[in-house]
């Protein structure tokens, strides 16, 4: 359905391009085209549609800047010239850029090259109307079930992102088998709950936000509508009296936010973030990163990348928005809720900080400074024998698992202070996990560049931190055939109950993946879930642990 980004970036401004000439190398209509569909898939979501740089470097032409005392730094792609380009795209640096040799061919490459020394183009903007036009009520509520029609345990299904395919897997936590595959929108990026658990949302990179009911008979889509041209991140109305009654999905293109009807997904209101960053400089792209809701007030905590503004949005009167904007500090991603669910934790990655809201007050709490580029997804929460509550992150910049002191009453001295570092197996951390039952933080680093990194985890026992990690490679345990390329091992998570933590085994796309469950307490290998469709899975979502923000 609809315009995707790539086609969108040119369509608007091919005609600008062919006017200006540019100086520098270019590309045939077709190779641009296909250079422009890559870049969106594997490079827009770190250095942005215009190229502006976030978590990835600035991607301009050419570009320069004045640091605070008058200095001029001038740079660009033009400068770094087509071979050097290609080598970095291929081979990565020590910088973070991973490498592409193994995902992208040789031709691929040099034409990425050449289209990020092209001038970038401007895609078109996404409003009510485009919005309005994409929206698709497949089963309206008067035709939807009662109640539950199927037998599942919906309370332990997970949802999980087959990334390559463009659909999430509804696997039985119970049986693990697959209840339903859904097609959803490309390379879908999160799913998350309503309050009552009764629906998902699942959002795909190209903006397609999909519906899905568990109650039916088989849990389908119901609702789906095109938000955006690049997104990342959807959530529901959570605080008591709004249960199920709005969603909001943020985009990265067109940078804005759009609150939906929940049950239909009808669009309401779109909300644009484009504006000033936290240095007082106006940006064009500040794009709409992690969105949570509260349960102590009708909010959500809407975070803004570029411009390091984190925006607390009072939906109780959606005609009459009323939004707080916090500074932080720039280059915000993912976060997750304390365990009293009062402060919100937001790395500003590129930052190298981590940003501390206190939503009761609506205020920053602190600023904290960490190692280089934390990646929580949503952390993890649990009490430290020394320090109290605490809450960790991973790193993609360090071999090293942060943990922050949160509780301000009863450890004042710690609260919000980074309290103890534990030694990771690598860099390239994405997602740490714990929950409230168990006595172990699992810890992953899929964006290692080593291999048996990539595929093994770090096991810490939360009652004594002073033990080195257990490091399991869930390859190996997966029995899947050897292979060349690296099988990731990406984003543990917990079953409802808290005694099995799953691991997707992240192939490629025309390898065989799997999901990887082990026993929480044993930490012994409990069951691989394997199927032939159950391709590049990468995230998965249990429904009771989302639904009440369980990690
Ligand atoms: Fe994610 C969460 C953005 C690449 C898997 N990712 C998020 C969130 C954002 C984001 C803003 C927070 C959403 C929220 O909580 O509302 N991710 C981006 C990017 O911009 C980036 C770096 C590049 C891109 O082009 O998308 C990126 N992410 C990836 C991947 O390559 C991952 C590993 C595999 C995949 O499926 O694409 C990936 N991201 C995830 C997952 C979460 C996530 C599994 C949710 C974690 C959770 O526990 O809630």
């Amino acid at each position: 359905m609809g315009l995707s980004l790539a086609v969108a970036l040119l369509s608007t401004s091919a005609m600008a391009q062919e006017a200006a000439a540019p100086a520098g190398p270019t590309l045939t209509k077709e190779a641009k085209e296909a250079a422009a569909k890559v870049y969106f898939q594997r490079c827009a979501g770190c250095h942005g549609v215009l190229r502006k740089g976030a978590t990835g470097k600035n991607l301009e032409p050419s570009w320069s800047k004045k640091d605070k005392d008058g200095k001029v730094t001038e740079g660009g792609t033009l400068k770094l010239g087509q071979s050097r380009l290609e080598k970095i795209i291929a081979y990565g640096t020590d910088g973070g850029m991973v490498n592409f040799d193994d995902i992208l061919s040789k031709d691929e490459i040099r034409d990425v090259a050449t289209y990020i020394q092209m001038t970038p183009d401007v895609p078109p903007e996404w409003g009510m109307k485009d919005m309005t036009a994409s929206w698709k009520l497949v089963v309206p509520p008067d035709k939807r079930p009662t109640k539950q029609m199927n037998k599942i345990n919906l309370q332990n299904i997970f949802s999980v992102t087959l990334r390559d395919a463009g659909e999430v897997a509804l696997i039985d936590g119970d049986t693990k088998q697959i209840v339903e595959r859904v097609k959803t929108g490309y390379a879908v990026h999160i799913s998350r709950l309503s309050a009552s658990g009764r629906y998902v949302y699942v959002i795909g990179r190209d903006g397609l936000l999909s519906l899905i009911d568990l109650w039916m008979e088989k849990p389908q889509v119901v609702a789906e509508i095109k938000t955006g041209l690049d997104a990342r991140s959807v959530d529901t109305s959570k605080f008591k009296g709004f249960e199920d009654k709005y969603a909001v999905a943020g985009s990265y293109w067109p940078p804005q936010y759009v609150i939906m009807e929940g049950d239909t997904l009808k669009p309401l209101k779109i909300v644009s973030t484009r504006g000033m960053t936290v240095d007082g400089e106006y940006h064009p792209e500040p794009r709409v990163a992690s969105i949570v809701s509260s349960i102590i007030k009708p909010e959500w905590v809407i975070n803004i990348k570029e411009t390091g503004q984190i925006l607390l949005v009072d939906y109780s009167d959606i005609k009459n928005l009323k939004t707080t904007t916090i500074e932080s500090a720039k280059f915000l991603h993912d976060g997750g809720w304390d365990v009293t669910k009062r402060y919100f934790l937001v790395a500003a990655n590129a930052s190298h900080k981590v940003a501390v809201v206190d939503t009761k007050e609506g205020k920053l709490a602190a600023l904290v400074d960490t190692k280089k580029i934390p990646h929580p997804g949503r952390g993890a929460n649990f009490t430290h024998p020394k320090y109290g509550p605490v809450w960790a992150t991973g790193h993609l910049g360090d071999s090293v698992i942060t943990l922050i002191g949160t509780d301000p009453e009863k450890h004042p001295d710690q609260a919000w202070k980074v309290v103890e570092e534990l030694k990771h197996h690598g860099a390239g951390n994405l997602f740490v996990k714990t929950h409230p039952k168990s006595g172990n933080l699992w810890a992953d680093a899929p964006q290692n560049p080593e291999k048996d990194i990539a595929e093994s985890v770090a096991v810490y026992d939360l009652k004594d931190l002073t033990k080195p990690p257990e490091i399991i490679n869930i390859a190996k345990l997966a029995g899947l055939p050897e292979s060349k390329a690296t099988k990731r091992a990406v984003q543990p998570e917990y079953s409802e109950s808290g005694d099995e933590v799953w691991i997707s085994l992240w192939a490629g796309k025309t390898e065989p993946s799997a999901i990887v469950v082990l026993d929480d307490k044993t930490r012994k290998l409990k069951a691989v879930v394997k199927d032939p469709k159950l391709i590049t899975p990468t995230g998965k979502f249990n429904v009771h642990n989302t639904q009440h923000d369980i990690y």
